[in-house]
This record gives C-alpha cells, structure tokens and sequence, in this order.
C-alpha cells in the first residue's frame, strides 16, 4: 500500500511539472489561443473538413490589426493564412491575395461581407473591420468545396471544454490508482471473511464430531 501512495505522489508531481511547463510556453507567447485558458475556440464544426488547419488559432489580440494572406501556402494554394484569428474587437483584418492558386474571394458565411466577385491578381486587398464579440466563417468562393475556408474570432468567443491536456494523464493515471487499492482492500476483507467463517464452522469439526458420536 506504501508503494501505491508513493506512486500516486510522482504521478501528481510529473502532472504538475507537465501542467508547469505549459504555462511556461503560455508565456512565451506561443501563438495558440488554446493556452489562454479555457479550451481551443470553437468554430462550430465550420473547420472540421479542413485538413490541412493544424486546429491551433493564431492569437492577434493586443496587436490591433491582423493581416490574412489569400491563397497560403497549405492546401496547394488553396487556403487562408492563418486559418483561424483571434482579434480584439475594433480590430480591422486586411486579406492580402498572393496571386497563388487561381481567383480568390473571401465571404462571410452569414452574408455580412463580401470581397466581390474572385481575383487573382497578387497585392488585391480587402478589409473588413469586426466590432462585435463572436465568430465570423468565412470561405472562398470558388475553392470553398476544396477546404479554402477561414473563421475570425472576436473578442470572447465560445471555447470547447476547458483544459483536455491537463486533466488528461490525471483521468488515465491517478484515479485508478485509489481504484486498485480499494479493490485490493475489499479482496483482502473478503478473504480474511471467509477465513475465519471457515475457520469457526469447521475449525474444530473434527473434535466437535468426534465429541458427539
Ligand atoms: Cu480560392
């Protein structure tokens, strides 16, 4: 029993130290938005069929302007860079067209905006300013089926449940320990119960028998 406790004490020790080091990259600065607190932002399933995202959301916030490249590099060209933003509110995105992949254009999923009609030609600029806390999804037109969709996150969005990294190793690790030792504790009950009900009805059986007859 010693021995499973001091088990369970390295194992909250190097949770600890897991959970110390991600804040130490929090810290760093590191471009996910994950790490911010709470869980990854949630997009609502708008990104799920978009293969090439790595799911990781670049954190502008403080920065006051944001800058989206048309046709990045991933997905042949086909695609935003970066995928996902966070922004404060007020903040206006540029989308830069590299002049990659064919004729862009980049359209609110809710209709709010619009880029016009596609284009191709590299240094084409659009604007659009976000005021408003909440998720805008976006898509280009012609490429839309092939995955060139993009999501802007302003200000305090919804996040999915908080914090799968950490409490992670903890659910697979440390619960169970208490788990093996009660099952152990209950093992060794029931035996000793069982020992000595043997024990008292045919302990002194054969006495007892030979007494009687
Ligand atoms: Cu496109």
């Amino acid at each position: 029993m010693g021995g499973e406790n001091k088990h369970t004490m390295s194992r909250r020790s190097f949770v600890s130290g897991v959970a110390g080091a991600a804040g130490g990259a929090a810290c760093s600065g590191v471009v996910t938005a994950q790490a911010e607190g709470g869980g990854s932002i949630d997009y609502g399933g708008w990104l799920d069929d978009v293969g090439y995202w790595g799911e990781e959301t670049t954190d502008l916030t403080g920065q006051g302007t944001a800058t989206v490249e048309v046709g990045g590099q991933a997905n042949n060209n086909l695609s935003f860079d970066p995928v996902a933003i966070h922004v404060d509110p007020g903040t206006t995105v540029e989308w830069e067209w590299t002049g990659e992949g064919g004729a862009h254009n980049v359209v609110a999923d809710d209709d709010s905006f619009t880029s016009g009609s596609p284009v191709a030609e590299p240094g084409t600029t659009f604007t659009q300013t976000f005021d408003e806390d909440g998720i805008t999804n976006y898509y280009c037109e012609p490429h839309q089926s092939q995955g060139m969709k993009g999501a802007v996150a302003v200000g305090s969005v919804p996040r999915e449940q908080a914090a799968q990294q950490e409490s992670d190793p903890e659910d697979l690790g440390v619960p169970l320990q208490p788990h093996y030792v009660g099952i152990g504790a209950v093992l060794m009950m029931a035996s000793s119960l069982v020992f000595v009900f043997y024990l008292l009805k045919y302990g002194e059986s054969p006495h007892t028998k030979g007494g009687n007859r």
